[in-house]
């Protein structure tokens, strides 16, 4: 009786639950390189590399584990180019009758795997990813019993759940649970940063290369210098290097940006963790150890857990619970398309080209670069929240639709109605030169408020506020922007307003085609 166990290119973790508790024997283990997963967006050159490598790193561990591994590859003749195709080519082809997998990480997955069944005439045994610390039904329940949802609430829970950072008696380590306000400082002269590890490609890795090259040549950014971890072995090593040489340093600069410095403190884990070679929880009793052996403070420990146990789990089941109406949502009716430069990079606002910089050579930009640079721009330029979440799901190594949409919709573009964050995430330039030191060398005044040469978000920010003054003037946590913004005399908030509009008539929107194919 074999038993089919599609492991997709997100589930690359040795305890899977599809896994567990199966004599290897009994099954076949399928994992499948397709077309559509890998154009249904045209994602970052390094990010396909990325996930191919690491699933054909993991076939071969598992092979040597004793399993028995039907890998496709992208270009196997008969490869069909859908998960759902090369199922039920799979099943035919062992004699299967029954097939077990993990419940996936998007809704458009989860749609097809609906139909396997009927597709396939076998049972389809659909099992909880219990990577997560929150099931997806658990956060549901949590969700019903309050009116808000209120991440801070949920972090508590998930503290008390996991014991991390809980003193015996059940209290928060250090008497408070959250240690934000001790983070936040400004980047100054003097400090060094660490890189993160970098993993020479090894032939498994060229091979993939070279294939994303000639296949995927004509997608964003660049393959070349490519050394993210694509093995649990690797992903544990970098998990290790981060804690030694970036944790101490990680929540006090949490929210900094420096010219030329593309990881700061932050550990660039998330590729590795969202594709299942490290789990949240070694990764988080990790960060809670070293602050166990008094090797790092308790801001850098807090901080970094509440990122792990917190932010990520409550999206995700965010994600789950407001799935799918959430996708299209567009709570600030905003209209207008991307703008090209978030494709070409070519702006002159310094804080922006960095962060596409980094973007498009690493895959990557920081947490305060995507949300109060690329998705503050973005909002307050009044882009479709739709344009700005493929760009987003495009371009970034980590991103998978259940962790992305919610970011990018919920937090960064407000467009949910205020359902994931109660006040916007909007920032005009003074927040960035004082997190940052882009606006020393940038073309724009961050001091000047109007006119060709102010720094643009100043003029944007003001005009986001008198545009949804309706919608945010009465938000009691916005009373001091619109207090500000309502002692203004009517002819400096009309100059706002004519500045904001000069600079988004400068503004070429994007070509078709860069996110998804054009339909003809
Ligand atoms: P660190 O700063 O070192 O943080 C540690 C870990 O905490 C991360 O690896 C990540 O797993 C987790 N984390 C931190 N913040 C969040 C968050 N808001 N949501 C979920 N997990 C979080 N993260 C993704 O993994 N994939 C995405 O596609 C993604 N898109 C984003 C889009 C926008 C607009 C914004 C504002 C944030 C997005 N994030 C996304 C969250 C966050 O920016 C990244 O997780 C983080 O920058 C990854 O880099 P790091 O590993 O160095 O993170
Ligand atoms: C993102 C991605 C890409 C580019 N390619 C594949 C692939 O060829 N095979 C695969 O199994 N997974 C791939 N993925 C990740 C999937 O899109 C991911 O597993 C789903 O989004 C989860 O629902």
């Amino acid at each position: 009786m074999t038993i089919l166990i599609p492991v997709l290119g997100d589930q690359l973790t040795h305890d899977l639950a599809s896994l567990r508790d199966v004599i290897p024997t009994d099954a076949v283990v399928l994992m499948m390189e397709v077309e559509q997963e890998t154009t249904y967006v045209r994602h970052h050159k390094r990010k396909i590399a990325l996930i191919l490598s690491a699933m054909r790193h993991f076939a071969e561990e598992l092979r040597a584990g004793g399993w028995t591994v039907d890998y496709i590859r992208l270009d196997d003749p008969d490869n069909t180019g859908s998960f759902t195709g090369e199922v039920a080519r799979a099943v035919e082809r062992h004699g299967c009758r029954s097939i077990r997998i993990v419940e996936p990480g998007e809704w458009r997955v989860k749609t097809a795997i609906d139909g396997w069944s009927k597709r396939c005439g076998v049972p389809v045994d659909v099992i909880a990813d219990d990577r997560f610390i929150c099931g997806i039904l658990e956060f549901q329940t949590w969700a019903q019993a309050r009116g808000a949802l209120v991440m801070e609430y949920f972090y508590r829970e998930m503290r008390r759940k996991t014991g991390l950072l809980m003193t015996p008696d059940g209290k928060p380590e250090g008497g408070k649970w959250n240690l934000d306000h001790e983070n936040r400082a400004p980047p100054r002269r003097g400090l060094n940063y660490p890189e993160p590890m970098h993993f020479a490609p090894d032939p498994i890795t060229a091979e993939v290369m070279a294939l994303v090259a000639e296949r995927f040549g004509g997608h964003f950014g660049r393959l070349e210098h490519f050394s993210l971890p694509v093995t649990a072995a690797q992903a544990r090593l970098a998990l290790e290097h981060f804690v030694k040489t970036a944790l101490p340093d990680f929540g006090t600069y949490q929210d900094a940006m420096v010219t030329g410095q593309d990881w700061l403190y932050h550990s660039w884990l998330s590729p590795a963790l969202n594709l299942g070679l490290l789990t949240p929880l070694e990764v988080a009793r990790a960060a809670a150890q070293a602050y166990a052996t008094g090797y790092v403070p308790l801001n850098a420990a807090e901080g970094f857990i509440r990122q792990i146990i917190g932010w990520r789990e409550y999206v995700r089941g965010y994600y789950w619970l407001e799935m799918p109406g959430v996708a299209g949502a567009n709570g600030l009716e905003a209209t207008r398309p991307l703008p090209e430069f978030y494709w070409t990079g070519e702006t002159e606002m310094r804080c922006v080209s960095e962060a596409l910089r980094n973007t498009r050579d690493n895959a990557y930009a920081h947490h305060i670069q995507r949300l109060m640079v690329l998705g503050n721009f973005a909002m307050l330029a009044g882009v479709r929240p739709q344009d700005v979440a493929d760009w987003f799901l495009v371009v970034f190594a980590d991103a998978f639709e259940w962790v992305e949409l919610p970011n990018v919709i919920g937090m960064s573009q407000h467009a949910d109605g205020g359902r994931l964050a109660t006040k916007p995430y909007a920032g005009g330039g003074a927040y960035i030169d004082r997190m940052s030191d882009h606006c020393g060398s940038c073309r724009y005044r961050v001091k000047q408020k109007t006119g060709p040469d102010a720094c643009p978000f100043n003029a944007l920010y003001r005009d986001f506020l008198a545009r949804h003054e309706q919608r945010f003037g009465s938000n009691h946590r916005m009373t001091n922007m619109y207090g500000t913004w309502n002692r203004m005399k009517p002819e400096v908030r009309d100059a706002y307003r004519a500045s904001a509009a000069a600079f988004l008539d400068t503004l070429e929107p994007a070509a078709p085609g860069w996110a998804r194919e054009e339909q003809t």
